[in-house]
């Protein structure tokens, strides 16, 4: 029998995995929706027939409504629909920032814990991307070396109403915590943010680009241009340098146009498209995986150490110099 997800908030992300468990997912349908918002939730339902609407998350639970759940309200109100989720033992794929700082990640960890198996995986999508998989081999076979340093990019062409300065790293920087040391196969150890000149286009509230450097108990340097006014278009690039080679991901490609004296290839204009074959992958495998009680990506703990050093990152942008970040010891819960 398909697996019945209920998806619990129906913004950008929400309704995009409400379409992508309808239309492409297998062995799962959208069973319920829980979404406040009644223009947000009916356009929801629309996109998924026989979906039934809940405001709130523990009705849809008492209902007995969903065997599993996707989680994508925003990062402040991820942990009030974790913990009952958790309580009733249901598999869930959360939307990252798994919460918004470690104290509540770890009360998170807890309750997971206590539930007595994995239950939650984080929605780092990066991870499922096929040209982050391919980097992360090669970065893992060795076949151009070591790997020395990473220079990434991550450019957002603008971004909402209510994006905060802090939000640059637990929004957007949040990625490159997760994805960084699932790449180089080593911990961050220190961030530091420095300022760029400040883009005149972006809102007034906002000073950016920011440049994020991280060190790595492998001794690899890691430097992000974080970017959210960039207007052109999305952009999330990569170059890996090697002893002996330097790889790129993340390059803009598909369909080459000459014309009227120039040469074009299309970008992307938000990450739904970017990471659409990435947010594919993810769902089905988190699909595939709840069907035999397991998970099959990014954890909890993966979430708590993100948390972690978003904190320190939140830290470095009115810091001088690198902050640390200390994690503690991984429960033996999280060591397999
Ligand atoms: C957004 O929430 C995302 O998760 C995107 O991947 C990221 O590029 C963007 O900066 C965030 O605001």
């Amino acid at each position: 029998t398909e697996l019945r997800v209920g998806v619990v908030g129906a913004g950008i992300m929400g309704a995009d995995h409400v379409a992508r468990l309808t239309g492409t997912t297998t062995g799962a349908h959208v069973s319920a929706i829980v979404e406040p918002d009644a223009a947000r939730a009916a356009a929801a339902a629309r996109l998924a027939p026989g979906a039934k609407l809940f405001s709130r998350v523990e009705d849809a639970l008492a209902a007995d409504a969903a065997d599993a759940v996707v989680i994508a309200t925003p990062g402040r109100f991820h942990e009030p629909v974790l913990l009952p989720v958790l309580e009733a033992g249901l598999p869930i794929l959360c939307e990252k920032p798994l919460t918004q700082d470690p104290e509540s990640s770890w009360r998170i960890v807890e309750a997971e814990q206590k539930a007595g198996r994995k239950l939650i995986q984080v929605g780092f999508m990066r991870r499922f991307d096929p040209q982050y998989r391919q980097l992360r081999d090669l970065i893992a076979s060795g076949r151009a070396g070591e790997l020395l340093m990473l220079h990434g990019v991550h450019r957002n062409p603008s971004v909402p109403d209510g994006y905060t300065q802090p939000m640059l790293i637990n929004d957007s920087v949040v990625h490159e915590f997760d994805v960084v040391p699932w790449l180089a196969g080593a911990s961050i150890t220190s961030v530091e943010v420095k300022y760029a000149k400040r883009n005149a286009l972006s809102p007034a509230h906002l000073r950016e680009p920011i440049l994020v450097l991280m060190e790595l108990d492998n001794g690899v340097l890691v430097d992000v241009e974080m970017n959210v006014s960039v207007q052109f278009g999305y952009q999330v690039a990569t170059e890996a340098v090697f002893q002996r080679g330097v790889a790129r991901i993340g390059q803009p490609e598909g369909l080459q146009l000459w014309q009227d004296a120039r040469f074009a290839l299309n970008e992307h204009t938000s990450y739904v498209t970017r990471f659409k074959q990435a947010y594919d992958i993810e769902v089905q495998d988190w699909v595939d995986a709840a069907r035999r009680g397991a998970i099959a990506g990014p954890s909890a703990w993966d979430g708590f150490k993100v948390a972690v050093a978003c904190a320190a990152g939140v830290k470095a942008l009115d810091t001088a110099g690198p902050v640390p970040v200390e994690l503690p010891e991984t429960p033996e819960f999280y060591a397999v």
